[in-house]
């Protein structure tokens, strides 16, 4: 196959997009927003992720990859659009729809379709091939289609998809087969084939499983507070034992992955999902819970008092705001009636509504009364006592993310609140 166009130039299309063009591949990428494509043809890039602006300036300056609207007959069509929730948490899968129309009037006998969104189960078969059957050509006798999910971490891009096991699912094992001829271009990891339905169930239950471990994670912080014991400590010495494996509390479950993805279990069957239900309810109150325990640590009078919120991604060391947890404490807790003033050193520029922001770490903790640190990012790890004192008077810190070690601070004359410390 040597030309392949791929809709959506995002955080999983454009890295796709730069591995096939670095392979010799001729790749038409495809995106609605123009101020992207006029980024990306302008020699820059809307997404920071490691090493990923230099490998998509290659790609673009050597020819092989073409940023545009419009698709073009190719070998192959590779879906890797948002598929977001509606606000009652059903799946927006109006961006699928949408590329898949797009491919109708391009597709060719002998072409192969592939979809990488995450997608309720069922997706290929009872959504993509009907759109696409539209063309008069038969899915799996006249073309090709198959689910790839991608799989990646954000932050290791590059590396998870070069190196990661690609799962393809085909409606037939032609189009399996057919998948693992293109993604073989630049896999190492290993292919592994299936049927179209698994590969979109293996997934959601991966990003599921995840979400319902970070939940008892979090359930566990909440009952350390109870019983007064330190919940970083005894995860550690759990996940001593050879097959436990406890994830870390926060102040919540972000991004556009893992705080979606299980949703589409439960729109598909709320009947049979009762834990995968709970779980995301638990995660999605963990804000809530973080407030809390500012506000007990700034006691009585909230007037008057200035937070400083340290991180808005919704993980350490990316740029993503999507779904952040650390975005909606914020919010919450400007609700209560204390000024918030946020720092976000991945977006220092961006707005938000029901707080404020500051283009710089200094500009949030001037004048503070309370220190929160909602995200973990590398920046905040290295932050001294003695940086801390010269800049703010604040001697209060709440870290929801286990990142400030407690004798450093608590003997530099700072109180140290940490999400599920029951002592503190
Ligand atoms: N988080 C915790 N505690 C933890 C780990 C994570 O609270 O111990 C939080 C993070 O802070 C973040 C959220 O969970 O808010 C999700 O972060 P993540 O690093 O767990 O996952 P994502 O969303 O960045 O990427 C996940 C990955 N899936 C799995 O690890 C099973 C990735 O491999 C997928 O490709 C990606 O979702 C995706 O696109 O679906």
């Amino acid at each position: 196959m040597t030309k392949v166009c791929i809709f959506g130039l995002g955080y999983i299309g454009l890295p796709t997009a730069a591995m096939f063009a670095a392979n010799g591949v001729e790749v038409i990428g495809i995106d609605i927003n123009d101020k992207i494509i006029h980024t990306l043809i302008n020699g820059g890039i809307h997404i920071q992720e490691y090493g990923l602006a230099a490998i998509v300036k290659q790609s673009i300056e050597s020819g092989f990859l073409k940023p545009t609207f419009e698709p073009e007959p190719a070998d192959a069509f590779i879906i890797a659009v948002p598929t977001p929730f509606y606000e009652d948490k059903r799946a927006d899968m109006r961006a699928v729809a949408a590329a898949a129309e797009a491919i109708v009037p391009h597709l060719r006998k002998g072409n192969l379709v592939i979809l990488e969104s995450t997608s309720p189960p069922l997706t290929t078969i009872n959504l993509l091939k009907p759109i696409l059957e539209k063309s008069g050509l038969t899915a799996g006798k006249d073309f090709h289609l198959a689910y790839s999910p991608e799989r990646v971490l954000p932050g290791q891009i590059l590396k998870e998809l070069v190196n990661n096991a690609r799962v393809i699912g085909g409606i037939d094992i032609a189009s399996a087969k057919a998948g693992q001829n293109l993604y073989a271009t630049f896999v190492k990891g290993d292919i592994v084939l299936t049927d179209a339905t698994t590969a979109e169930m293996v997934k959601l239950m991966e990003n599921t499983y995840r979400d319902i471990n970070i939940a008892v994670a979090n359930e566990f912080s909440r009952l350390a507070e109870r019983f007064g014991i330190d919940v970083w400590e005894a995860i550690r010495i759990a996940n001593l034992h050879p097959r436990v494996k406890i994830l870390n509390p926060g102040p919540g479950v972000g991004g556009h992955c893992i705080s979606v993805d299980p949703w589409f279990l439960v729109e598909a069957a709320p009947d049979l999902t009762s834990l995968i239900h709970s779980a995301r309810q638990v995660n999605d109150s963990q804000p809530a819970y973080v407030v809390r325990l500012v506000l007990k640590a700034l006691g009585e009078s909230l007037s008057n008092k200035k937070i400083a919120a340290l991180g808005l991604t919704y993980k350490q060391d990316v740029d993503d705001l999507r779904e952040s947890p650390a975005v909606e404490t914020a919010r919450l807790l400007a609700k209560h009636g204390v000024r918030v003033v946020a720092f976000e050193p991945y977006r220092p520029d961006a707005q938000f509504e029901g707080f404020e922001t500051s283009g710089s770490l200094e500009g949030a903790l001037v004048d503070a009364d309370l220190i929160l640190i909602l995200v973990g990012h590398k920046q905040f790890q290295e932050l001294t006592p003695d940086y801390v004192k010269q800049i703010s008077h604040a001697r209060m810190i709440v870290d929801s993310v286990n990142i400030f070690p407690i004798s450093i601070w608590q003997s530099a004359g700072f109180r140290l609140i940490r999400l599920g410390v029951g002592k503190s």
